[in-house]
């Protein structure tokens, strides 16, 4: 057994070029693992808090100095000499720590980076590749992968929201490969149509730029729109609407709902919360949705139900918002079946460990999960990893460029090569 030796943090750049923090943890054989925490842009109200500095004179506010200084001193005295291999000890030393429900006094960030870096120290120090020693850290937990399995990608084509420049509502237009295809050969579908859509895009002097997930970011103005122009961008390739392929959206509905109603381009008058589920029902029967995510805003539980209840059978409705990683919100959804599906972002709960006890009662409940990457990432891949481990169905990794997303994505390939 091998003890933490030292932590040691630092402030680097995420994908944004925002500032978020890096953790070290040596473990008493020498070995050194690192972590990293991915920041989100449409952040959930229901998240563990992610500690900022807000000092306006200093990189937009946005430094974490004081989360680097969390690890360095209140977490480093917590956990230095425990059993590294004792995850879940060190990640409740860190929760005690910092005493409270979301993680606020000592910031998420933080904790997640050390918990992360922990984690990779040992896999390092046992010579382990990462996903099988997150495997034998799953399986207490019960949600150990028994075969090792690779996960469906789900790709980020377009962007629009928070993640766009400001012309389309919904924040991610996706393509979903079907989950009976390899994993290599859904990769190939999704750089095949997002290059096709890149060519058609330019064809039409339509595009803008990308988003920050590497997604274009085109002037398009509905939703539906956006859907015709992916169509005909998948026309120009081999690939067959559900045999090959169906579409997903991440809605992020937060970011248009107000007043109890939902503004989008395709309709001059507002939404109702039945209005937007029955726009849904007509998008799905023009465009065969695989996947639809936050299509309800985050506190509408009664919505969310509604909607399951509609696409029960046909599709899965995800919660991202609605769920925030949080094993209270997530076994009120199992209860009222709000959601057949759930995303899994560590830095909305803070620790591994909690991390595993949230996959745990989405599988008990037989929901699919999706591990997914946030806006602003680091060219980090433990998530493809984690994703392995625990047998994930589906992985969000954005786009399949830029170097943040790709080693994500190479990972799966590095370890598909490995597992075959
Ligand atoms: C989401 C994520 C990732 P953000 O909403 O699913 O795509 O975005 O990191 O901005 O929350
Ligand atoms: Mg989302």
């Amino acid at each position: 057994m091998t003890k933490i030796d030292d932590v040691f943090a630092r402030e680097i750049l995420d994908s944004r070029g925002f500032p978020t923090i890096e953790s070290e943890v040596r473990l008493d054989d020498g070995t050194l693992g690192k972590g990293a925490s991915p920041a989100g842009a449409s952040v959930g109200s229901h998240e563990a808090i992610e500690l900022r500095d807000n000092d306006p004179s200093r990189r937009m506010g946005l430094g974490v100095l004081k989360a680097v200084e969390n690890v360095n001193t209140v977490i480093k005295d917590s956990i230095v000499g425990m059993e590294a291999e004792e995850q879940e000890k060190i990640d409740t030393a860190m929760i005690t720590v910092d005493g409270t429900d979301n993680k606020s006094r000592i910031g998420a960030n933080s904790i997640l980076s050390v918990s992360i870096a922990v984690a990779n120290a040992v896999a390092k120090s046992k010579s382990a590749p990462l996903f099988i020693y997150l495997k034998d850290l799953a399986k207490p937990y019960g949600v150990q992968a028994e075969t090792p399995k690779l996960p469906t990608p789900i790709f980020n084509l377009i962007n629009g929201g928070k993640h766009g420049y400001g012309s389309l509502d919904f924040q991610e237009f996706q393509i979903i490969p079907s989950p009976q295809k390899s994993y290599s050969d859904a990769l190939s579908l999704g750089i095949e149509v997002y290059q096709s859509l890149g060519r058609l895009l330019k064809d039409r002097k339509i595009v803008h730029s990308v988003g920050d997930e590497g997604a274009y970011a085109p002037n398009i103005f509905t939703n539906k729109e956006a859907f015709k122009t992916i169509a005909e961008a998948v026309s120009r390739t081999s690939y067959k609407i559900k045999v090959d392929y169906s579409y997903g959206l991440d809605v992020a509905s937060n970011t248009f709902f107000k007043n109890d109603v939902y503004s989008i381009k395709d309709h001059s008058e507002p939404l109702t919360t039945t209005g937007l589920i029955e726009y849904f029902e007509k998008l799905n029967e023009e465009y065969p949705l695989g996947y639809l995510e936050d299509a309800i805003s985050e506190d509408d539980w009664e919505g969310w139900q509604e909607l399951n209840q509609k696409f029960s059978g046909k599709m899965t409705v995800f919660g991202d918002d609605l769920i925030a990683t949080n094993p209270e919100r997530l076994s009120k959804a199992v209860e009222i079946k709000a959601c057949g599906g759930v995303l899994i972002k560590p830095n909305q709960i803070g620790t591994l460990s909690e991390t595993f006890k949230v996959i745990k009662i989405a599988k008990d409940a037989n929901m699919k999960v999706a591990i997914s990457h946030r806006l602003g990432e680091t060219t980090d891949a433990f998530i493809a990893d984690l994703a392995v481990a625990v047998a994930a169905d589906y992985v969000k990794f954005g786009a399949p460029v830029r170097g943040e997303r790709v080693v994500k994505y190479n990972r799966l390939l590095q370890i598909e090569s490995k597992i075959q």
